[in-house]
């Protein structure tokens, strides 16, 4: 089994290329601190990226959504000037309606997840963070900003000076993602932003304790390439974080917990800095543009991973 952590676009695109290689032994366990109820519906952003994308159906433009989605219901929400700043297509609709139903009659998130991804046909496991609330809200001069608040609504253009994650402290480790890290041969962690896609993750209940006593070499991906992001606000938020935008940052950040850290060609340079906080460092191409640079990076990680020789 290997376990992967995941938010995201950069995230799911990983996953994909596990995916392809690894089909049932894979875990993917993904972030819900993006999660929120729009409409009367509750949305799941990250676990629907990773389940659209591992089914070969995301809109491969945003990475978000489903490919050749129509947009009816938004067009026809707007004329009855609904809110239409969070675009939510057609098909996509049939999702989030469909997870209403199933935890409305008490399904958990994990269960909801589950059989969406069956219905796909996709045979690795999709495991949500938590089956408990998890919300990420970001502190900004403006106040306290819920996060798709903040990711969309305001384009994240509003300086952050801090995040917060809403009922992780409480929140239970669900036993499906207990079992996928207690049995994992590695662990990693895909590119996403380490402050809204993993940081959520590991705040999550005693989620750093289970991760800390795997027996396996936790190994992580670098989002950061040159010191620009693939996707999304990483770059941003690391600055105004008051961090360096750099792969360097994601090691300190991650010392203690990582065995190895993947970080691109471009970034070289930092290769001895980042090995001084304890962890190896493996130079490659991280950047995926397509479904064979995915399945490759994630051959490539997987190697690094069985290479690193780990603590007791
Ligand atoms: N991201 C946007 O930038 N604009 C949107 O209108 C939007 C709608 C949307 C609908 C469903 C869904 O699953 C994701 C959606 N996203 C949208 C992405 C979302 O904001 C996520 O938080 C990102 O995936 C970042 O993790």
């Amino acid at each position: 089994m290997i376990a992967a952590l995941a938010g995201g676009v950069g995230g799911a695109r990983l996953s994909r290329g596990l995916a392809a290689l690894l089909g049932d032994h894979l875990s993917v366990i993904v972030n819900t601190g993006d999660d929120f109820e729009h409409l009367g519906l509750p949305i799941s952003p990250d676990l629907d990226t990773v389940t659209y994308t591992l089914a070969g159906r995301a809109n491969p433009e945003t990475g978000w959504g489903v490919a050749g989605d129509t947009w009816n219901f938004m067009a026809q929400l707007r004329d009855l000037g609904g809110p239409d700043w969070f675009l939510l297509g057609d098909r996509d609709l049939a999702t989030h309606l469909l997870r209403r139903e199933w935890l409305s009659r008490g399904d958990s998130l994990t269960q909801v997840t589950h059989r969406l991804a069956q219905r796909y046909g996709i045979a690795s496991r999709i495991l949500p963070m938590s089956d408990d609330i998890v919300r990420t809200r970001v502190q900004t001069k403006e106040g306290l900003l819920d996060f798709q608040d903040y990711f969309v609504r305001r384009r994240c253009d509003v300086v952050i000076s801090d995040l917060q994650f809403d009922g992780a402290s409480s929140a239970r480790v669900p036993v499906a993602v207990a079992g996928a890290i207690a049995e994992a041969k590695a662990i990693v962690f895909c590119p996403s932003n380490p402050y809204v896609s993993i940081d959520p993750i590991l705040a999550v209940g005693d989620m750093h304790a289970h991760l800390m006593a795997a027996r396996a070499p936790r190994v992580a991906v670098s989002p950061i390439i040159g010191g620009a992001a693939v996707k999304g606000p990483a770059a941003k938020m690391m600055r105004e974080l008051g961090h360096a935008s750099s792969s360097l940052t994601v090691a300190e950040k991650y010392r203690g917990l990582l065995h190895g850290l993947v970080i691109d060609n471009a970034d070289a340079p930092l290769a001895p800095a980042i090995e001084a906080c304890g962890m190896a460092v493996l130079i490659t191409d991280t950047l995926m543009r397509n479904a064979e640079d995915s399945e490759r990076l994630a051959a490539t990680v997987l190697r690094f991973a069985e290479s690193l020789p780990i603590d007791g």
